[in-house]
């Protein structure tokens, strides 16, 4: 299981709506929220993200977050893992990840 973070930011003067994710490499592929909830941290998926116009939206620890699940390979520090993010409206954008070992 892998998660993914980065900045995503939207140049245009309308919002993009982000419903969902895909990756060759991975059977499964969500967009997540962590919260701490009576101080546990817990994970939601986020069907819809709202990137507004103009602005950013990060995935960062502790907070948004794209889960990477049922790896077809082993993955692997310095791998790059490419992920498409479905729009609404049916266009796609590309991003490649590169992979970094765990924080523990
Ligand atoms: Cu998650």
């Amino acid at each position: 299981m892998l998660a993914g973070f980065a900045r995503i930011t939207n140049p245009c003067d309308a919002p993009i709506i982000i419903t969902g994710a895909r990756s060759k490499r991975f059977a499964d592929v969500s967009l997540h929220e962590s919260k701490i909830v009576d101080g546990m941290s817990r994970m939601r998926a986020v069907p819809r993200l709202t990137v507004p116009a103009r602005g950013a939206v990060s995935l960062q620890p502790g907070g948004l977050h794209l889960m990477l699940m049922g790896a077809q390979a082993p993955v692997k520090t310095g791998d790059r893992v490419e992920v498409e993010l479905e729009l609404e409206g049916g266009r796609t954008v590309r991003a490649e990840w590169p992979v970094r070992a765990a924080a523990r």
